[in-house]
């Protein structure tokens, strides 16, 4: 949050007040005035009042760079969903989506977008601790280093996974696939980062949990 940077905040300040002192009369202006060259003094100024703090969230976390391809708010579980796995032009690495969710049975397919990764999931199989939900099977999609090449895994047990990239985990290369409509409570996912983990593994982690917290409407304590 200390990053939302100044404009950002000036914006949504803006937006608050003017919700505050429009009560919708600009719909039935006649005069057109309200494309509001000038200000001062016109109350119908601000055009379309409530709709400014619309919650699409994912954009308003503007401070890493790469945020358009990972940040997006989760949806509804669907039968299958994509990610996209990419090495941006300045050296960086992500699962697009960071947070993927399916139904229970669902399917996700990573395809790779650009570099070279693979996508892993936290199981003692792969030798990383166990952030999938009990029970669940672990996957492991190989070095993926052709482009557009994919990796499917179809989930038949319900939870929330955290899974990483091998090469590129340190520098926070993680995702989160979300199944079915599980309880955050009981999920070994969300239950804290790994205190053996590197800060930057830690951090990565913190914030999926937040986002995976947010979607299951845990997000608010
Ligand atoms: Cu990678």
């Amino acid at each position: 949050m200390v990053q939302l940077s100044s404009a950002a905040a000036a914006v949504g300040l803006a937006g608050c007040s003017n919700a505050l002192t429009n009560s919708g009369e600009s719909d039935s202006d006649p005069t057109g005035t309200s494309e509001g060259a000038d200000h001062s003094g016109d109350e119908d100024g601000h055009g379309d009042g409530g709709d400014e703090h619309s919650d699409d969230g994912g954009d308003e976390h503007s401070d890493d760079g790469h945020d358009d391809d990972g940040h997006g708010a989760v949806g509804e579980p669907t039968a299958t969903a994509a990610v996209e796995m990419i090495t941006t032009d300045d050296g960086g690495t992500h699962f697009a989506p960071h947070v993927a969710r399916v139904e229970t049975g669902g399917t996700v397919t990573w395809t790779l977008e650009s570099g070279s990764h693979n996508a892993a999931a936290y199981h003692p199989d792969n030798d990383q601790p166990q952030l999938v939900p009990d029970g669940a099977e672990p996957w492991d999609s190989g070095m993926i280093s052709e482009h557009g090449a994919t990796f499917e895994h179809t989930f038949e047990t319900e939870g929330v996974y955290h899974y990483y990239c091998m090469p590129h985990e340190s520098t926070g290369m993680i995702g989160s696939v979300i199944v079915g409509e599980p309880d955050a409570h009981g999920q070994p996912a969300l239950e804290g980062p790994p205190a053996d983990k590197p800060e930057a593994v830690r951090e990565k982690i913190t914030e999926l949990n937040e986002m995976c917290n947010e979607a299951l409407g845990h997000g608010h304590d």
